[in-house]
């Protein structure tokens, strides 16, 4: 499977994109090599400009539940085209997509769209800020919440992988308004409050960690970090980019039952194309402009195109069985990957949530970044490239999540799961 029209492609690329590519972590620094220009998309499978075809986990990093490409995207996206890309104007579209959004998210009333979970999480902050008029932030080490200033403080993600605590041009007094504390620390919480207790407006978090691999929140961390928000009277932002949609209709919030005060949203929700969402109860939605003073806005928000894909995707989830089968596709995979673990003594886990996983190599359990930090990274490397030459495309870091979708067939999981035991049978003999 050569590569030679790629590597072309990226030599290219460096000379007029930074790092060759618009998002840092295309560009393969954690696992090496020259990233794999991608052509097409078709279903569970995606193909390289050199002509080769892979068996797609990476999933554009969350949002192809239903896979590459469904037909009733692009039939529903070639009708919407026909009619224009784009007004400037409210639709017809963003409402029926805000009422499903409601229906689906019990804790959120009202509802804005925007264009990138980054701009959901950082307007989420601004209205928390506003609703409790103080500025602190508290945040979990290895989360990830986009790239806006105040939140990249020790993110997990990309950053995780350049082992950049705090990205250079944040300037100091944003990172002092954000503490950071480790993912399933109630104690840390605890004194985090303590310390600052009618100084925070907001915690933020993964409620189910995707950005320092799969971590899942312990029984006891999301209630309590309920319990602390609302004793503090600061607000509990769930960011579920990732997870809204993935794990349940109704997000982490509905798997785990513990209701957010405001909540982001992306991937999933734009089908594939550039949308997010923040939302929340209708007393502090309606702060924002032009309702009240508390200033958001975006050209495109709520584009036509990317409402379309949205509608198409979480009317496709609603159909009957889609968790249950996500769950047991999710399943089959880890438990197909730890017999292969153990039958060949190689040492790691599987961190996983439904249809969304993490193999973390050389440890033997992963609650927080730390942990996660302590992973066999180059093992890892080994092993994304030795899936990528048979034929299998996991994401090019062991800080992501992989994850499943609709159109993973069964013969997909078992060939996913023969070149693990092909690429593990390697490994074991060094
Ligand atoms: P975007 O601005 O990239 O749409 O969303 C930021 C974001 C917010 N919250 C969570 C939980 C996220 O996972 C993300 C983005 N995730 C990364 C990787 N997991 C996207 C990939 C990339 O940065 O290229």
């Amino acid at each position: 499977m050569g590569f030679t029209i790629s590597k072309e492609l990226f030599k290219r690329a460096r000379k007029k994109i930074p790092g060759g590519v618009n998002s840092p972590v295309r560009a393969w620094q954690a696992v090496g090599d020259s990233p794999r220009f991608i052509t097409r998309g078709e279903a569970a499978y995606v193909f390289d400009v050199d002509g080769n075809g892979y068996l797609d986990f990476l999933a554009s990093w969350g949002p192809l539940i239903l896979g590459h490409a469904h037909p009733k995207i692009v039939t529903a996206l070639k009708e919407a085209l026909e009619a224009g890309t784009t007004f400037g104007a409210p639709t017809k579209g963003e409402v029926e997509l805000a009422e499903l959004v409601c229906e689906q998210v019990a804790s959120i009333e009202k509802l804005r769209l925007v264009n990138s979970g980054t701009e959901a999480t950082m307007s989420a902050i601004r209205l928390a800020r506003a609703f409790t008029k103080r500025n602190k932030i508290i945040k979990f080490d290895g989360c990830y919440h986009g790239h806006a200033d105040g939140l990249l403080a020790r993110a997990g993600s990309g950053v995780a992988n350049l082992s950049l605590p705090d990205s250079p041009g944040v300037p100091p007094s944003f990172a002092a308004e954000t503490l950071v504390i480790p993912f399933n620390d109630v104690s840390g919480v605890e004194a985090a409050f303590a310390k600052n207790s009618d100084s925070v407006a907001a915690v933020i978090v993964e409620p189910i960690c995707g950005n320092m691999g799969v971590i899942p929140p312990s029984s006891e961390f999301l209630p309590a970090v309920r319990k602390l928000a609302r004793k503090h009277a600061a607000l509990l932002i769930f960011d579920e980019v990732i997870t809204g949609f993935r794990v349940a209709p109704g997000g982490a919030q509905e798997l785990y039952r513990v209701t957010p005060d405001l909540t982001c949203l992306g991937k999933i929700l734009g089908g594939g194309l550039p949308l997010g969402a923040f939302g929340g109860s209708q007393e502090i939605m309606d702060l924002l402009a032009p309702e009240g003073p508390v200033y958001q806005a975006g050209t495109l928000s709520g584009n036509p195109l990317a409402v379309t894909a949205g509608l198409v995707t979480l009317r496709e989830l609603s159909r009957g069985g889609v968790y249950q089968e996500l769950e047991e596709k999710g399943r089959m995979v880890q438990e197909g990957f730890e017999a292969i673990l153990r039958k060949y003594d190689i040492k790691g886990i599987v961190n996983r949530v439904g249809s969304m996983l993490t193999l973390f190599f050389a440890v033997e359990r992963v609650r927080d970044a730390a942990e996660a930090r302590r992973c066999d990274k180059e093992r890892f490397a080994r092993f994304f490239h030795g899936m990528l030459s048979r034929g299998v495309y996991f994401p090019p870091s062991p800080f992501e999540a992989a994850f499943l979708s609709l159109a993973h067939g069964p013969n997909d999981l078992e060939k996913t799961v023969q070149a693990f035991e092909d690429w593990a049978k390697e490994e074991a003999r060094g």
